[in-house]
């Protein structure tokens, strides 16, 4: 009986180890990624799964997609290099734009630029995005592109 129960001690022991190690090895990233609605959202996080992430939810307002990944499945390039594949921008990968194009019309989001100026004194220009305008704090566009400052 007395070993039976150190063999379960030990067992059980076994079990709380490679527990806590699946634990740390479990990554939560926010990764910035650019898209305009629900479907959107779907196909982001579709795809973030699909490239090992553990959980996904992309916010529509903020633009921030909040994954979680063991490190030994997945990374952050690769969550992003398959949510670029699906057509959309992300923080440090440009979406595909054969399947940006194949987006549904309401999906087809303002693209990231490549030289932020550009697309910053655009937005700025947006009426929404007027700076004094009531709208301003709440247009993600403006707060992104930090239009409300200065
Ligand atoms: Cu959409």
């Amino acid at each position: 009986m007395k070993t039976l129960n150190i063999c379960a001690a030990l067992l059980f022991s076994i079990f709380v180890i490679n527990f806590s190690n699946a634990q740390t090895s479990l990554k939560k990233e926010t990764i910035k990624v650019w898209g305009n609605c629900g479907m959107c959202k779907a196909t982001i996080e579709k795809a973030a799964k699909s490239a090992g992430a553990s959980t996904a939810n992309w916010n529509e307002e903020n633009k921030e997609l909040k994954v979680s990944y063991a490190v030994n499945r997945s990374s952050s390039d690769k969550i992003q290099q398959a949510i670029a594949r699906s057509g959309y921008d992300t923080q440090d990968f440009t979406g595909d734009t054969k399947a940006y194009d194949k987006l549904h019309s309401c999906c087809k989001y303002e693209r990231k630029s490549a030289a932020g100026t550009t697309k910053s004194t655009a937005c700025c220009n947006d009426a929404k995005c007027v700076k004094d305008a009531g709208d301003c704090k709440s247009a993600q566009c403006c707060k992104d592109k930090t239009c409300c400052k200065s």
